[in-house]
């Protein structure tokens, strides 16, 4: 078994229904267990130039679960549940409907054409270093050091739900 921590990001749609229903679908998912959902927090879309303050404002989380899965195939798995909920991929960063990003499997590093592990901008993203510093208040984040040190130093806005 390995203990995985997926980010949810949404900012179309009807945001909350959106994100408790691919919960509930991972949830009962085989081969993965939910162990903790973060509080969600709202957040302004961060594009690949900066904030942008006219797009949707995101809703944003994370999901602690253990599964039996490897990383390529939970991967799979969180592209499907985005699939299943509209997710359309037009622009890099652009507006989504639903964003599941693996952010860390048992603190495993790897890079390969389909999958980078750690996530590589969770470490300066308070909008997932805040809510996974909720859940896990002594969590690291490999190659990094300690989650609540990298959240002190991101500077992006995160207001809590
Ligand atoms: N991929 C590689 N590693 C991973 C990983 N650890 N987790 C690959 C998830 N996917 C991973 O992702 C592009 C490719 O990354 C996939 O084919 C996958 O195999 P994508 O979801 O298709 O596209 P994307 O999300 O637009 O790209 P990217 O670069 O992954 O975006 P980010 O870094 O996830 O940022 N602003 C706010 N406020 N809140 C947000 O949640 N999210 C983003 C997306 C931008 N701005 C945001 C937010
Ligand atoms: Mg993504």
């Amino acid at each position: 078994m390995s203990r995985a921590v997926i980010a949810f990001g949404a900012n179309l749609g009807d945001r909350e229904a959106t994100i408790a229903a691919a919960t509930r679908e991972l949830a009962d998912s085989p081969g993965i267990r939910l162990v903790a959902v973060s509080p969600v927090y709202e957040t302004p879309a961060v594009k690949l130039d900066g904030v942008d303050r006219r797009a949707p404002r995101y809703l944003n989380g994370v999901l602690v679960v253990e599964t039996d899965l490897d990383p390529h195939a939970l991967l799979e798995l969180l592209h499907r549940v985005e699939h299943a909920h509209g997710r359309t991929r037009d622009e890099r960063w652009g507006d989504r409907t639903l964003d599941l990003d693996l952010i860390d499997v048992d603190g495993v590093q790897l890079v390969d054409e389909r999958l980078e592990l750690p996530h590589p901008r969770a470490w300066q993203r308070a909008f997932v270093l805040q809510p996974w510093l909720d859940v896990e208040p002594d969590a690291e984040l490999a190659g990094r050091g300690r989650v609540a040190d990298l959240r002190a130093a991101a500077t992006d806005e995160v207001v809590r739900r």
